[in-house]
């Protein structure tokens, strides 16, 4: 899948270009251009391209008929949008959850000279995934499912984000459970991440029916969920000199919390419903430790060991009867398995 990154890469320039030339054909003056585009440069293509390579890949994996350079340009356009949306999420997300960094670099809002303009920012990007929809696929067969599945794609992560900030500001952390972790989770990872990608290609190809829209919906949840839980491990325990992580302090019902629960005793549960959702650092380090102490770190290996056969087992039961392809779930499935600390 890597060396679909080049193609992707190329793309992007274009995109820029595009994005520019639609500001200054409508008069905007050169600041506002110039930090537009500087917004669209530094955030959207610095992350690891996940989805918008796995758009490229299940794009070339289930044509129909053989790829000529109109399919990839568009393919490459399909993913880059899908890679504005999540950066649109991103900085909100940022701003939201109190963060500092984000790919090592200060989040978007922290930047001294965006600030609280990182809000419009967020919106503009989003508006422009519709304003490229309208340029490049007006005269598709699939415009308005791309339109539809673009606007629910938004919509969703909005409700899953809303679940996120509905349940940390809970006061009793046994509120927490994992069924409303789940749906959280499917809401706000696991349908712009990994639904939208596979049927954006189904739709792109013509492909799309009530069947394989739905085996994609379950093997999307159930990768979503995957990376998700691995994003709460390493938002606590990945090295603190790479990115601070914010979870605990924000009082977040993620995957390390939900299984502190179930596994402590009572004095360890008072322990963190004492110290859950406190910026001290003696409380920090008190969650952490109780983390520690009910083996955590072990927990998620065992997780992502049984998690790993079970989603293998779910891709080798797929129909491959209607338009779906096992290769296709394994492929992107092993980028999010790779895709370690
Ligand atoms: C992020 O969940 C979800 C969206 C929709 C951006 P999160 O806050 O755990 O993500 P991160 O750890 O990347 O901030
Ligand atoms: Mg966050
Ligand atoms: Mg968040
Ligand atoms: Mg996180």
């Amino acid at each position: 899948m890597d060396s679909l990154r080049t193609d992707l890469k190329l793309t992007f320039a274009e995109l820029g270009d595009e994005l520019k030339k639609h500001l200054s054909d409508k008069g905007l003056p050169t600041e506002a251009i110039d930090h537009s585009s500087q917004c669209f440069n530094t955030n959207v293509s610095s992350g690891k391209l996940h989805r918008g390579l796995a758009v490229l890949y299940v794009g070339r994996e289930l044509r129909t008929r053989p790829l000529d350079h109109e399919n990839i340009k568009q393919l490459c356009i399909l993913g880059w949008l899908v890679e504005i949306l999540n950066t649109s999420y991103l900085i909100w997300d940022d701003m939201m959850d109190g963060s500092t960094t984000r790919r090592g670099q200060p989040c978007w809002y922290r930047q001294p000279a965006i600030s609280m303009l990182a809000i419009n920012d967020a919106c503009q990007l989003k508006s422009t995934v519709f304003l490229f929809l309208k340029k490049y696929f007006y005269q598709h067969q699939a415009y308005n499912s791309f339109v539809e599945l673009f606007l629910k794609a938004g919509f969703q992560t909005e409700l899953g984000q809303l679940c996120d900030l509905v349940y940390c500001k809970k006061q009793n952390i046994d509120d927490f459970s994992t069924q409303k972790y789940s749906t959280m989770v499917e809401l706000k990872s696991s349908y712009y991440g990994l639904y939208l990608p596979f049927v954006l290609v189904l739709e792109y190809w013509q492909l799309a029916t009530p069947a394989n829209t739905q085996q994609v919906r379950s093997l999307a949840n159930a990768i979503g969920e995957y990376y998700q839980v691995h994003d709460d491990f390493i938002d606590v325990f990945r090295d603190p000199t790479t990115e601070v992580g914010t979870d605990i302090q924000e009082n977040k019902c993620t995957w390390l919390i939900n299984k502190a629960l179930r596994r402590g005793n009572d004095e360890q549960r008072q322990k963190l419903q004492d110290s859950y959702g406190s910026n001290d650092i003696g409380l920090l380090k008190m969650v952490k430790d109780i983390f520690l102490e009910l083996g955590l770190e072990q927990a998620y290996i065992e997780y992502e060991k049984s998690e790993q056969e079970k989603i293998e087992a779910m891709i080798a039961a797929i129909d491959e009867g209607d338009g779906l392809k096992r290769e296709i779930f394994t492929a992107v499935f092993d980028r999010y398995k790779k895709d370690r600390f």
